[in-house]
């Protein structure tokens, strides 16, 4: 199984990199998949012709996306659209503006992001995540919370050599925010976890990792796209 880091609508990158993955391989997104890059539309497309062979986590944009939608009022829901954050550069990739409601995008879109995106992936040996954990929390990923799971950032980073529970596969921090602009295309490598966000939209690299045997797959980005 191959664990995917942060896309964020860089499809180039993430055809290329699934051009190298053996085609009957099973595939873990960390999630991610909108924002901030070239084609989120086409990234979202890509990734259901995939699910016959994928497990698809939710990121902190998807569940950003979503509240815009379905949660208007919530602080979630007004950051999608704030500069930087990339919802507007979602929105033109699908030929929409702010004023379009969900009903506009593609059912099968609507579908995936409601329906098909999980909070965490666990295996008898490991633990896919997109942000990380919250340590004081324990062991069991059902007594940790969802907005820690697509957010936690510092926390996370700076106590993972505390985490007992088994090894942990996670996005959402880029590589060059932990190693420096120098090493951004390195995953982060913890005691017992494994940073997959190589910065793609930040003209660093898509990751993909094998979950049982390490090896990495990288694609350098084309550019950076922000
Ligand atoms: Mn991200």
């Amino acid at each position: 199984m191959w664990v995917i880091g942060d896309v964020h609508g860089c499809i180039y990158e993430l055809n290329q990199l699934l051009e190298l993955i053996p085609a009957d391989d099973q595939l873990i997104f960390v999630g991610d998949y909108v924002d901030r890059g070239p084609d989120s539309y086409q990234v979202i497309d890509r990734l259901i012709r995939e699910r016959h062979r994928s497990i698809f986590l939710m990121g902190n944009h998807e569940s950003m996306m979503l509240a815009y939608y379905l949660r208007p009022n919530s602080r979630e829901a007004m950051s999608w659209t704030y500069p930087g954050n990339g919802g507007l550069t979602t929105l033109r990739s699908y030929g929409m503006s702010e004023a379009n409601t969900f009903e506009a995008f593609p059912e099968n879109h609507r579908e995936f992001l409601m329906n098909e995106l999980h909070l965490y992936y666990e295996h008898a040996e490991f633990i896919v995540v997109h942000a990380g954990v919250r340590v004081d929390l324990g062991t069991r990923m059902d007594d940790q919370h969802p907005e820690d799971l697509l957010w936690i950032r510092e926390d996370w980073i700076r106590r993972e050599h505390e985490w007992k529970g088994k090894t942990i596969f996670y996005g959402h921090t880029p590589a060059r925010y932990v190693l420096g602009f120098e090493q951004q295309h390195d995953i982060i490598r913890g005691e017992k976890s494994f940073g997959l966000d190589t910065g793609c939209v930040y003209g660093g690299s898509l990751t993909a990792m094998h979950a049982r045997t390490g090896e990495l797959i990288q694609i350098p980005a084309q550019r950076s796209y922000i």
